[in-house]
C-alpha cells in the first residue's frame, strides 16, 4: 500500500510573548506554526502587512505559519446584536487578507462568552507532573455560591448540589479565587477575560438566545463567510465546543457528530470543514471518533491530538497522549487513510501537553508548556510511524 501523506507537525505559539519560543518549536521536529494576531482586539480587520509581519517572522526561524487559529468571532456575531453585520465583513476582509498572504486554514469557534474551560489547571497527577481538568461540581460550585447566577439550581440535580456545596465548603478564600480565576479570567488562547460582574452581564446577553437560535446565528454568519472563504482558497476549521456540553446556562451547539451533520447540511462546501479535536469531542461518550473521521473525512482540515479521562462523574482531565479515553491507535489509522484518500497532508498539533520536568520551575501557559508538548508529539509521531510502516511492510 502507497503512503505518501503523513500529518504536518505543528505546534501553537502565541507569539512574541510566548516563553516556548519558535527556536524550541523547531527542535521539538515541527515544520509548522499555529498562530494568531492576539495583540488585534476581537472583531477589527487583519491587515496584510500585520499578517506579513508574523509571517516573516515565523519564515525567519525555519518555519511555516500554516493555521490560524483563532480568527476569533465577536460576541455580537453570535448573539446577533449590536455591529454584528459590520463584525461579519470585518472577518470577510480578515479571511481575504489571509489569503492575500498564502495563509489558507482558519480556526474558529463558536462558544458563547467562554472558550475552552477547566477548573482546575495544575491538577497532580501520581507521577507529579500536571494536568488540566474540569471537575463538574467545582463549576456548580462556582455557579451557584460565586457567581450566583440567577436559577442556576434549576439546572441541577439535587445530587449534583450537594456535592457542590460539600466541596465549596472544603475550600480556602484562595481556593475560592482561583477557582473563580480558572474559570473566567481566560485560558491562553481565548479572547475574552472577566470579572464577575462583566461576566454576568455577558451571560445575559444569552438569556433569550435558545440551542437553535445559536446555531441559527451559526449558519447565518457561515452563509455570508463561506462563499468568501471559497472564492479565497480559504478553508474554514470549526473547533468543538470544550467542554462539549453546555455550562452556566450556556448554550453549546458544536459538541456531537449530528451538531456537525446539521452544519454541513446547512452548508455543503468543503470549505465550511473542522478542527478535529480529540480533546474536545472525546469528552462525550456518546462521540465515536474513528467513525465521525470517516464520515467527515473530506472536510478535517486541521487536527488536535490529544486525550482526556472522564469519571461517571462528569469530571475528566487531559491524560497523556496515549492513554485515557480515545482510542489514538484508531484516530491516526483513520486520519492517515482520510490523507491518502483526499491526497493531501493535513496539519496536526498536540493539543496541550502536562507540565512536567524542567516546566514544573517555569512560568508556563496552562497546556502550553514545551516539554509535555514535545512529549505528546514525539509519542504522536511515533504512532503515526507505526500505523504506516506496518501498512507499508503487509
Ligand atoms: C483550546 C482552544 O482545546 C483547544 O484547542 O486550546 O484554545 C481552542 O484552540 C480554540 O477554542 C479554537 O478556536
Ligand atoms: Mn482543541
Amino acid at each position: 500500500m502507497n503512503i505518501d501523506f503523513k500529518m504536518q507537525q505543528s505546534m501553537r505559539w502565541f507569539g512574541p510573548n510566548d516563553p516556548v519560543s519558535l527556536a524550541d518549536i523547531r527542535q521539538a521536529g515541527c515544520t509548522g506554526v499555529v498562530t494568531a494576531l492576539h495583540d488585534i482586539p476581537n472583531g477589527e480587520i487583519w491587515t496584510t502587512e500585520a499578517i506579513n509581519k508574523r509571517k516573516a517572522e515565523i519564515a525567519s526561524a525555519g518555519l511555516i505559519w500554516n493555521v490560524v487559529e483563532s480568527l476569533p468571532v465577536h460576541e455580537d456575531i453570535k448573539t446577533h446584536s449590536g455591529n454584528f453585520l459590520l463584525y461579519i465583513d470585518n472577518y470577510k476582509r480578515s479571511i481575504q487578507n489571509l489569503s492575500a498572504c498564502g495563509i489558507h486554514i482558519i480556526t474558529y469557534n463558536f462558544m458563547p462568552v467562554l472558550d475552552w474551560t477547566r477548573t482546575d489547571l495544575a491538577y497532580t497527577l501520581p507521577n507529579g507532573a500536571k494536568a488540566l481538568r474540569f471537575q463538574k461540581a467545582a463549576l456548580i460550585a462556582f455557579d451557584i455560591f460565586i457567581l450566583q447566577r440567577k436559577n442556576a439550581d434549576k439546572d441541577y440535580s439535587v445530587t449534583e448540589l450537594q456535592q457542590a456545596k460539600e466541596l465549596f465548603d472544603t475550600l480556602t478564600p484562595e481556593e475560592k479565587k482561583l477557582l473563580q480565576k480558572n474559570i473566567i479570567a481566560g485560558l491562553p488562547g481565548s479572547e475574552e477575560s472577566f470579572d464577575l460582574k462583566d461576566f454576568t452581564k455577558a451571560i445575559e446577553r444569552y438569556d433569550h438566545i435558545s440551542s437553535d437560535t445559536l446555531r441559527q446565528h451559526l449558519i447565518y454568519f457561515l452563509e455570508h463567510i463561506i462563499p468568501v472563504a471559497e472564492k479565497a482558497g480559504v478553508q474554514m476549521a470549526i473547533h468543538p465546543d470544550d467542554p462539549p456540553f453546555s455550562i452556566l446556562g450556556l448554550p453549546r451547539i458544536v459538541c456531537a457528530a449530528n451538531d456537525i451533520r446539521l452544519l454541513t447540511k446547512a452548508l455543503p462546501s468543503l470549505h465550511n470543514g473542522l478542527c478535529f479535536c480529540t480533546g474536545s469531542f472525546g469528552v462525550m461518550e456518546e462521540n465515536n471518533l474513528p467513525q465521525m473521521i470517516e464520515e467527515f473525512s473530506e472536510r478535517i482540515h486541521f487536527i488536535h491530538l490529544r486525550s482526556t479521562r472522564r469519571n461517571d462523574r462528569g469530571d475528566f482531565f487531559e491524560d497523556d497522549h496515549l492513554a485515557g479515553d480515545v482510542d489514538m491507535f484508531a484516530v491516526i489509522s483513520k486520519l492517515t487513510e482520510a490523507m491518502q484518500k483526499r491526497k493531501c497532508s493535513i496539519p496536526m498539533r498536540p493539543d496541550h501537553g502536562h507540565q512536567m520536568l524542567d516546566d514544573l520551575k517555569k512560568h508556563t501557559n496552562p497546556g502550553y508548556s514545551a516539554i509535555g508538548r514535545l512529549k505528546g508529539l514525539a509519542e504522536l509521531r511515533g504512532l503515526e510511524m507505526g500505523i504506516i510502516e506496518s501498512k507499508k511492510r503487509l
